[in-house]
């Protein structure tokens, strides 16, 4: 049988390097080590080991980026190298060569034999909807804030409120852990109560990302709790834990809610032009594989920002890009309040979730009116009318506007 290779493609910095050797020296280095010295008899056993260099492309930038010499390189990695699981591939890839200079990981493009082992998202974009029934807008996402320090009755008002505002999906602060103010099931009772109690009057499904925390070891347990306290989604920090307990966690098949990555961490990871993994490869193609449903990233919009570029980048990894794994919703997210929605539906289109906090908690007539807002400017967007347009009808977003503004495409 043909050896499959898995390659990884690599951002080298250096002033005077021969890329080709530095190329080279990974190749065989995170494979068999050394060749050169290796007697024939062994060259051949380990020549199925061997990496190799697929590409090497040197840029000289001119300009503001002039003495930023680099080079993009791709090494292909043998299958036969690495167990079929996300740390063994990583650590083959971008173990001690992340620590070897200025060297940024922009890429990984597995074999086809090796993304077998990930079934990805259960649910992805398509599922997450037909869960929700809904099919033709954005989703529309409201973080909890404030939760520390408050009790089961406050949460609970806190839940209503955001779900009584038309929200599709509530999910937890990332910092809600489990605690004895709101433990876990508890939490998620009093919440899924809630939600029946605005279903009545919004006549809308609603999701909860219940923030699954833990440690490693209980996190497939204490997911099992939250669903059977009635959790219908997880929201869990990834990047704390690693990916591999992500891909664990989504191959469940008793864990059958929709999971929700938090993309807290990842600013340790990806914003070094010099160092760390890319954005699009750690919260798109990273989070798709290993299981993503939904995967939050900061905006290039709100509070705290990532370049348009790399956002786009981002989506295009978690929708379109080639992969066996579903589609997973693109969120973006941080500081984003409805004046941002046609910017956030103009640049991601129809696949994403509108998903905000301190906009929907902000809107001076409250928790509820914030989440009608939010749905007005969505459906303005929709319906092709400016949200100033909707808003003379529309009195949520029109006190919205009011407050923030409107940033147009
Ligand atoms: C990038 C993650 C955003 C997030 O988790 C969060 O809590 C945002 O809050 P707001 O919308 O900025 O208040």
């Amino acid at each position: 049988m043909k050896p499959s290779y898995s390659n990884a493609t690599y951002r080298v910095y250096d002033d005077k390097a021969d890329f080709q050797k530095k190329a080279l020296g990974i190749a065989v280095g995170l494979t068999v080590g050394s060749w050169t010295d290796l007697p024939e008899t062994a060259k051949e056993q380990m020549q199925k080991h061997l990496g190799q260099v697929v590409s090497v492309n040197v840029h000289e930038p001119e300009g503001l980026l002039a003495g930023e010499r680099y080079a993009d390189i791709t090494i292909a990695y043998p299958d036969l190298n690495f167990s079929r699981d996300l740390p063994a591939f990583l650590v083959t890839a971008f173990g001690k060569l992340s620590m070897d200079g200025k060297i940024k990981l922009m890429d990984i493009q597995p074999s086809a034999d090796f993304l077998t082992a990930f079934p990805g998202p259960k649910f992805g974009v398509q599922g997450v909807r037909d869960l929700l029934g809904i099919h033709n807008r954005p989703l529309v996402m409201s973080i909890f804030k404030s939760v520390i320090g408050h009790d089961l009755e406050n949460l609970r008002e806190q839940f209503l409120q955001q779900a009584l505002g038309g929200v599709d999906l509530i999910k937890d602060d990332e910092i809600l852990f489990e605690n004895p103010l709101t433990p876990l099931h508890k939490r998620i009772e009093v919440c899924i109560s809630a939600a029946r109690e605005a279903e009545q009057t919004t006549g809308q499904k609603l999701l909860y990302f219940t923030n699954l925390t833990g440690s490693t070891f209980k996190l497939k347990e204490n997911a099992k709790r939250a669903i059977a306290a009635g959790a219908n989604g997880l929201l869990f920090n990834v990047l704390a834990y690693g990916f591999d307990a992500l891909a664990e966690l989504a191959a469940d098949p008793d864990i059958h809610v929709p999971i929700a990555a938090h993309p807290a961490m990842a600013g340790a990871l990806y914003p070094s032009r010099h160092h760390g993994i890319s954005a699009p490869l750690l919260l798109g193609k990273l989070m798709r594989i290993a299981g993503a449903d939904l995967s939050l990233f900061p905006s290039p919009y709100g509070s705290v920002v990532m370049p348009k570029e790399e956002n786009l980048a981002v989506m295009e990894a978690l929708l379109t890009s080639d992969l066996p794994q579903k589609p997973v919703f693109p969120v973006p997210s941080a500081g984003i309040h409805p004046g941002l929605v046609p910017l956030i539906m103009g640049d991601f289109g129809p696949e994403v979730v509108v998903n905000a906090g301190g906009g929907v908690h902000g809107h001076p007539g409250g928790s509820a009116a914030g989440g009608r807002a939010f749905r007005q400017a969505v459906d303005a967007v929709n319906s092709g009318l400016s949200l100033e347009a909707y808003a003379n009808d529309h009195e949520e977003l029109r006190i919205a506007i009011e407050r923030w503004g409107v940033r147009n495409p």
